[in-house]
């Protein structure tokens, strides 16, 4: 038997498998669509990237408090088609949360059928995920089980920064000398970009359980344009909500692509940012609090900085990190998410008065 499908036979999944084949764009974890005959669901398997998510249990364990609290919340209010609003993960046959086959670690979750991801959306699609992002956040904000960190320090500037130095002090690939012009930027406006840490400090700004990957490729979409689900859960743990705000803004409000190798295709586009801010609002605005909405703009600018240093790290490291198609990938998304940067920083006073007309 094929690899894959010896290891999808570990769960008890309904059907005959017919084919597995490679599944989406994901730069951390494997995936693979299980596709099963006749009426049969279709399953998803995936292969945990365990040098990232080193604590496989705990990982598994937080997607089924937060499937559970959401699938709750979801029957309560009446919600129709609940499968396909909420992920269901596929225990193996001996009701284990995931399957180790002495080198990798695997786990099956249900396909939603009819569902479609994109790299790109449209202000009325990004209307549908704002409005998603806040129920996501609301939804999470009573769960009772306490969920912990999933990555350490995950989107907290500070020690983002603190791994660019290291790796720049290492220069383990010799690459630091040609980056001293991008690096030299980055260090002027560090403290500026960690004001979400200074301000949590100074106990200004709650930590709520976010997604805290909500790149546009992470939302499922139905036939009709809707918001199905937030998918690809493995890093949703209490950060700032910047992290959904921004992190999705950096990836659909991008004229260009996330490593597009032409940096004048990359801009911010004002209005997805305007369809997306005025939904999430309409959504979140009963538990935000004035310094979380006063800080949107930042948030928006914090992504791609945060995004472009921890590609330069990775760079700087030998691109031990993320997948790469090519030899200068992670540079080529550093120039890019770079440039993304800049420009949502020229668009920060529009962002502010559009914001404050919403009010
Ligand atoms: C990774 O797995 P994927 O591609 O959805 C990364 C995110 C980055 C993103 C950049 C665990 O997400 O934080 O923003 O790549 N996930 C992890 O595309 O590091
Ligand atoms: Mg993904």
């Amino acid at each position: 038997m094929h690899k894959l499908q010896e290891t999808i036979s570990h769960f008890a999944t309904d059907g005959v498998v017919a084919t597995v084949r490679p599944f989406g764009n994901g730069l951390i974890n494997d995936s693979y669509l299980v596709q099963t005959t006749g009426d049969a669901p279709d399953y998803l398997l995936q292969r945990i990237n365990h040098h990232i998510f080193q604590d496989v249990d705990r990982l598994q364990k937080n997607i089924e408090a937060v499937t559970a609290h959401i699938r709750r919340k979801l029957t309560a209010c009446g919600a129709q088609d609940v499968d396909r609003k909420v992920l269901t993960m596929i225990p193996t046959h001996d009701g284990k949360r995931y399957y180790f086959d002495g080198e990798n670690y695997w786990r099956t979750m249900r396909y939603i059928p009819r569902s479609v991801s994109y790299e790109k959306i449209d202000p009325a699609s990004s209307r549908y995920a704002g409005l998603a992002f806040g129920d996501f956040q609301r939804m999470l904000s009573d769960m009772p089980e306490q969920i912990g960190e999933t990555i350490p320090y995950f989107h907290n500037m500070e020690f983002r920064l603190q791994q660019l130095h290291d790796a720049i002090r290492n220069d383990a690939a010799g690459r630091v000398a040609s980056m001293r012009t991008i690096i030299d930027e980055i260090e002027c406006r560090a403290t500026d970009m960690c004001k979400a840490e200074q301000l949590h400090r100074e106990g200004k700004l709650p930590k709520r359980v976010c997604h805290c990957d909500t790149k546009v490729n992470n939302i499922l979409f139905d036939e009709n344009g809707t918001v199905l689900c937030v998918v690809d859960l493995d890093t949703v743990m209490p950060s700032y909500i910047f992290s959904d705000y921004g992190d999705f803004l950096r990836t659909a409000a991008n004229t260009g692509d996330e490593d597009d190798r032409n940096v004048r295709r990359v801009g911010f586009n004002m209005a997805i940012f305007r369809a997306f801010t005025e939904a999430y609002l309409e959504s979140a605005r009963t538990f935000l609090t004035d310094t979380e909405i006063e800080h949107l703009p930042y948030a928006a600018a914090l992504f791609p900085y945060m995004q472009c240093v921890r590609f330069l790290a990775d760079y700087l490291n030998g691109d031990t990190y993320y997948k790469i198609q090519y030899p200068e990938h992670n540079l080529v998304r550093t120039k890019a998410q770079f440039a993304l940067w800049q420009s949502v920083e020229a668009h920060e006073a529009a962002m502010k008065t559009y914001i404050e007309s919403l009010l």
